[in-house]
């Protein structure tokens, strides 16, 4: 059965360009510094976001490590959102390698706000840990892939800045960012110190992230790659495609973030379905409580039928992430499918 992914934007497979410029790619050890292509991309990520240095990283979760380790010093706290991948869905990674404890502020949309931040900033004290570093996600994943405001995103800059606190952005996706605010990267990243962001994600790269910021703080980043098991060798190979996604994909992000809407409004026409927002960029979250289901039960009789949605945390929530793998007519079919097992009961029979 070939199946319609709709888990992730992370099973996006490499398009026949990308797999090309793999295949022809010029390449030398990294570890050497001595890879072009890994380099022309650390130079190209770098510029597109208007910073000094970029690295090249195997994945998002390796980049955020690094990116809070360059920063912090152990003991300190990393001020976040309550549904932060740093926080839930990288093993906690702040607290193994840079010793630090998240501060977790709940944003209902996950974009968090100057004076919410401003209320959980701790200087030194007999009993406190002092901040360390402000983290925003952008989008955030579990909110649903919602956006920040420029605005926001300035006042959180300037602000932080002025107490001498660093910001980190964890944007993972923040080329759907850019697309969804129809400005371009260099703005959305601006306000920020460093930014991790990936490849592999929408943009179709078979692996890597970039971690991208001041470089003597990318310097030091370097020396934590290895650290890690990151050093990578002829990685000019993975780089190729990286190159590709940056100059091709990015372009078509507005599609998907198009197809997400059309499935919201489809799924929100299904008895016992329910959206929770309408997205803003490539990221769904749906109730089906309606339906008798749970998330569980309902992603499995999804998968019988040809269609791979994953639940998320809560009873009866799911997942789903549109991306270059599925396009329109794959979209039109998941709401079929969707819809013939909102209309069954749990038991399998038609309600
Ligand atoms: N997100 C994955 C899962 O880990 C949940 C997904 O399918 O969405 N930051 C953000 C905002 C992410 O969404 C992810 C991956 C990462 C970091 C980590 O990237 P990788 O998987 O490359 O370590």
């Amino acid at each position: 059965m070939t199946f319609i992914d709709l888990r992730s934007d992370t099973v996006t497979r490499p398009t026949a360009a990308m797999r090309r410029a793999m295949a022809d790619a010029e390449v030398g050890d990294d570890v050497y510094g001595e890879d072009p292509t890994v380099n022309l991309l650390e130079e190209r990520a770098a510029a597109i976001c208007g910073k000094e240095a970029a690295l090249f990283v195997p994945t998002g979760t390796m980049g955020n490590t690094i990116g809070i380790k360059v920063h912090t010093e152990h003991g300190q706290e990393v001020i976040c959102e309550s549904r932060a991948h740093i926080l839930n869905y990288e093993l906690s990674m702040m607290a193994w390698f840079a010793g630090c404890v998240a501060r977790a502020v709940v944003a209902e949309d996950g974009v968090l706000s100057w004076a919410s931040i401003r209320e959980q900033i701790r200087p030194l004290g007999p009993h406190a840990a002092p901040t360390g570093l402000i983290e925003v996600e952008n989008t955030h994943n579990m909110a649903g892939g919602t956006v920040y405001p420029l605005d926001t995103l300035r006042e959180i800059g300037e602000e932080s800045h002025k107490l001498g606190l660093p910001v980190h952005m964890d944007g993972a996706r923040v080329f759907n960012a850019a697309a969804a605010l129809g400005v371009p990267v260099t703005e959305v990243v601006a306000p920020v110190d460093t930014v991790m962001f990936c490849l592999s994600k929408a943009l179709g790269a078979p692996a890597g992230s970039m971690l991208v910021g001041p470089r003597r703080l990318i310097d030091k980043g370097r020396l934590y790659r290895k650290r890690l098991g990151g050093g990578m060798r002829q990685a000019g190979v993975l780089a190729a495609a990286g190159l590709i996604g940056l100059s091709e994909m990015a372009a078509r992000l507005g599609e998907d973030h198009e197809n997400a809407c059309f499935l919201a409004s489809g799924l929100a026409g299904i008895p016992g379905v329910s959206v929770e927002r309408t997205p803003a960029t490539n990221i769904l979250f749906f109730d089906v409580s309606g339906t008798g289901h749970t998330g569980a039960s309902f992603s499995a009789a999804l998968k019988e039928r040809g269609v791979l949605i994953n639940a998320a945390s809560g009873v009866a929530r799911l997942r789903l992430l549109t991306h270059f793998d599925v396009d329109r007519s794959a979209c039109e079919r998941a709401l079929g499918v969707v819809r013939e097992v909102a209309a069954m009961g749990v038991r399998g029979t038609y309600v």
